[in-house]
């Protein structure tokens, strides 16, 4: 049953909904499990997997690459290697997406965003981010603040395993006070901007800003 409720374009299906606002969406999306089996579940508990295209590029260390670039003193490009020999961060939160399911005490690990923004020297008229993914599709968006968050990660790391190719892998974007479709996985690119350009499901009517409520937020010092 898992099975038949994972793996596959069903979480896709249906578009946001342009026409309501963000609460509107919310409830609506809750209910857009055509199964109706979700609900039903004690502890549904698995991740769904995502992704807006039909097929992904393998990556891995032979061919990986993280662009930084944009408005910055230094552009670079990171190897999984470099990534990898970086301080690590680990964080444990729960993960939580728009359509209604979340995965509770969820760990993800990798290099703080904010370290890598340092190692390449913001210059003063950048204001936001641009996430760009080997997907060829998916984009996301910052702001330079949000970005600077503890909490804010390149995830190397997920449920303590390498991220895998189905979840985003080898690397992905983890934004853990926001909701996961601000996690763009398969991340190939950050460019410093200086204007919030709204990514692939902003453009379609998610909000820019994907804070989470309450507790689910946390605090800034992870
Ligand atoms: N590249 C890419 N990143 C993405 C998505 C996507 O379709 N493509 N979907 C987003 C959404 S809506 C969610 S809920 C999570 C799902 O992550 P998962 O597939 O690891 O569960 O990834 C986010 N990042
Ligand atoms: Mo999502």
């Amino acid at each position: 049953m898992l099975g038949m409720l994972g793996v596959g374009a069903a979480g896709l299906a249906g578009a946001p909904y342009l026409q309501s606002g963000w609460e509107g969406f919310l409830s609506a999306a809750s209910q857009k499990d055509p199964t109706g089996l979700t609900g039903l579940l004690p502890n549904p508990g698995g991740f769904r997997y995502y992704s807006v295209v039909g097929s992904v590029p393998h990556k891995d260390a032979t061919n990986y690459g993280l662009r930084i670039d944009g408005l910055v003193d230094r552009p670079r490009t990171y190897t999984l290697a470099d990534l990898r020999a970086m301080p690590q961060t680990r964080i444990v939160r729960d993960v939580v997406c728009t359509d209604g399911w979340r995965v509770d005490d969820t760990p993800f690990a990798g290099v703080k965003l904010s370290h890598l923004l340092e190692e390449a020297g913001v210059r003063s008229s950048g204001t936001a981010l641009r996430f760009t993914c080997f997907d060829g599709a998916y984009t996301e968006s910052l702001t330079l603040e949000q970005a600077r968050r503890p909490d804010v990660l390149v995830a190397l790391k997920m449920q303590d395993k390498p991220v895998s190719h189905a979840h985003g892998g080898p690397v992905r974007l983890y934004v853990a006070p926001m909701y996961f479709y601000k996690s763009a996985k398969w991340l190939s690119g950050i460019t410093v901007t200086d204007e919030v350009v709204p990514g692939y499901w902003e453009e379609r009517g998610y909000p820019v800003d994907g804070w989470l409520e309450g507790a689910d937020r946390g605090n800034s010092a992870a």
